[in-house]
């Protein structure tokens, strides 16, 4: 897989090296680059942004230096993300989808967002995807991208040692994960669940599925079809 990446703060993405990708990308699963939009403005200021038309607060990135950037980026098999508090929900489901592609180009907007006719833009030649990590707000769009390409690139086949203990993770089942234990078997006073060490299978298979349950009721009942 391809990843690029257009930003005002390049440096931001040198964690990607230190990450579980870093791995993946030395041994060319992932080829991550990561551009400067700036590199792409042309006045002496290096100018990405100017003020809304209509008024109101904060600034817009303007969309020349998008459309010089993407340009020299974006194929016609490339799919464009660009996250944003207006996108459609990023879910486990979501990374999927995006873990299938062959090209994904990431354009990281600061201020109050980018220009909506580069979006619409790029979105009449190419599969083009707003997405929102939640109902929070950030101060852009490197943040968010940086959780995406995490959450897309540890589902790329062969990223992953073990691909089986993917099954088993939070959003896969649609119920939350178990709670886990390692030794000491008694920890300040804390027993590990007796089940847990019975040699059981079955009856830990069924305590874990009831934990299961039990969590996703309390802390996201959204999950299951309340609240
Ligand atoms: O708040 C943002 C600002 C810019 C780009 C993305 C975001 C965001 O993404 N998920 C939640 C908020």
């Amino acid at each position: 897989m391809r990843v690029d990446i257009v930003t005002i703060f390049p440096e931001f993405f040198g964690v990607l090296d230190v990450s579980l990708l870093g791995r993946a990308r030395q041994s060319g699963l992932i080829d991550v680059r990561v551009h400067d939009l700036r590199e792409f403005a042309h006045d002496r200021h290096r100018t990405v942004d100017d003020s809304p038309y209509g008024g109101g607060a904060g600034m817009v990135m303007k969309p020349e230096p998008w459309g010089e950037a993407l340009d020299g980026i974006v194929g016609e098999s490339s799919t464009l993300v660009v996250p944003s508090p207006a996108g459609a929900p990023f879910t486990q489901a979501t990374a999927r989808e995006l873990a299938a592609r062959e090209h994904l180009v990431f354009a990281c907007g600061r201020y109050e967002g980018i220009d909506q006719r580069v979006i619409d833009h790029y979105a009449d030649r190419i599969e083009v995807r707003e997405l929102s990590l939640g109902d929070y707000v950030l101060n852009g769009g490197e943040v968010a991208a940086m959780a995406m390409i995490e959450a897309v690139g540890r589902l790329v086949p062969g990223v992953i040692g073990n691909p089986a203990s993917l099954d088993e993770e939070s959003h896969e089942s649609g119920l939350l994960e178990y709670p886990s234990y390692t030794k000491p078997a008694l920890w300040r006073g804390r027993a590990v669940p007796p089940v847990l060490l019975s040699g059981n299978h079955g009856a830990v298979a069924e305590w874990r599925r009831a934990q299961q349950i039990e969590r996703t009721g309390r802390v996201r009942p959204d999950l299951i079809g309340g609240e």
